[in-house]
């Protein structure tokens, strides 16, 4: 036969919860025990009131920009809540759910979207990885992470977060490519919320799945219903079993939609419809999970207006803190790129508080240039 099949693949959907209520008992059962369900559930409440806050401490001047987490809490902190604490865990910053389950104090999140990097300097202890705001980067340094434990005979593996929007880079095919080819295990989870920025996936990525491209790497790959924690566990499980077992990659399209825009410095009513939105809204994770724990009598009205009385004020003291955290120095911003900071740069950082930015240093009267502090960099 001249033609043959070399390949046919199928790409399997998990849904277990679904927007309707509906259960798979088959697949749900034991995956999540009662007392841990309740747990994430306020844990996601938590960071549902976190991105309404950040929003109005944006709107009054008292952030820079925020990229609301709103609608796709599920899927990091699903992950989170498998992993072991000390797997690494590579974001984006999306994933403030995640984050947090594992210990990242909200403090941090806050003070590095008001213009503190030392906000975005993650702990030892957490095994994260700084929020990576340029597209893409962070899938390398997983497979990165993920290959000097593999190096170093460690059990421990990298999980990666990123959007759909990010699978149109090269830094996501090169990540891939080496963790598929090398043996090295990395969890890739895309975050398919439909748009990045304005562009919607349809233009994006024309398969009819993001999923499919892990495919093309020889790399075991799942779709799921990323508004749908038992889903997003169930795949999260089986990824880590592969990731442990073998020593492989593989990828997660979980698939979500930001109910929120893109950052505080969008407004999403112009590139998406209401209607869209409406049944996004449907599908929301925090409430089918509300609902399944009514259902099973773990949850009432009086325990949810005792948990968003706590959350809110959990949320405020966090607030405080990023807020009376002493502002760094202003000239900080030159002193960690070099050892020895060039003249120019000497110039600006004196003169940077008393004249204008792109002023003439020859016109700079008396201008005293001071040595910087010895620094630890
Ligand atoms: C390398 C790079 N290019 C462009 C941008 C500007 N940018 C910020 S977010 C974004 C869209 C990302 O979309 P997606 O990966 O789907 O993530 P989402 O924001 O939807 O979670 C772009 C293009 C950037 N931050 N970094
Ligand atoms: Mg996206």
């Amino acid at each position: 036969m001249p033609i043959k099949t070399v390949l046919t693949t199928t790409i399997n959907r998990v849904s277990i919860l679904d927007e309707h209520g509906h259960f798979d008992a088959e697949l749900g059962n034991g995956l999540i025990p009662d007392a841990d369900l309740v747990r994430l559930y306020e844990h996601m409440c938590s960071c549902r009131q976190l991105d309404e806050v950040a929003f109005k401490l944006q709107r009054s001047g008292r952030m820079g920009t925020y990229p609301q987490n709103m609608g796709q809490e599920a899927a990091s902190l699903g992950a989170a809540y498998v992993l072991n604490r000390d797997d690494w865990l590579v974001t984006c910053y999306r994933e403030n759910c995640g984050l947090f389950w594992r210990g990242v104090p909200v403090e941090s999140i806050l003070l590095h979207w008001m213009g503190d990097e030392r906000g975005n300097a993650m702990s030892r202890e957490h095994f994260a990885t700084p929020i990576a705001v340029p597209i893409g980067t962070q899938m390398l340094h997983a497979t990165g992470l993920a290959w000097a434990s593999k190096y170093r005979g460690e059990k421990r593996i990298a999980c990666t977060f990123f959007g759909d929007g990010a699978t149109s880079e090269g830094d996501f095919h090169e990540a891939m490519n080496f963790a598929a080819n090398l043996d090295i295990p990395v969890v890739f989870c895309c975050q398919n919320n439909g748009w990045a920025i304005s562009v919607p996936g349809k233009i994006q990525c024309s398969a009819p799945t993001v999923a499919q491209r892990a495919t093309a790497y020889g790399m075991d790959t799942i779709q799921c219903d990323g508004n749908d924690l038992f889903a997003v566990v169930y795949c999260f499980r089986r990824a880590v079993e592969i990731a442990r077992s073998t020593g492989r990659p593989s990828f997660i399209e979980a698939v979500t939609y930001r109910l929120g825009d893109h950052t505080t410095a969008d407004d999403a009513r112009r590139y998406r419809d209401q209607a869209e939105v409406d049944a996004w809204r449907g599908r929301d994770p925090i409430i089918r999970i509300r609902k399944h724990l009514v259902e099973k009598s773990l949850w009432s009205d009086a325990k949810e207006q005792e948990l968003l009385a706590r959350v809110e004020r959990e949320v405020a003291a966090a607030v405080e803190r990023a807020e009376t955290i002493p502002a760094p120095p202003r000239t900080d911003f030159f002193d960690s790129m070099y050892a020895e900071i060039p003249p120019d740069l000497l110039l600006q950082r004196t003169t940077m508080q008393t004249h204008g930015i792109g002023q003439d240093p020859s016109q700079i009267d008396g201008a005293v240039i001071e040595l910087p502090a010895k620094s630890n960099h």
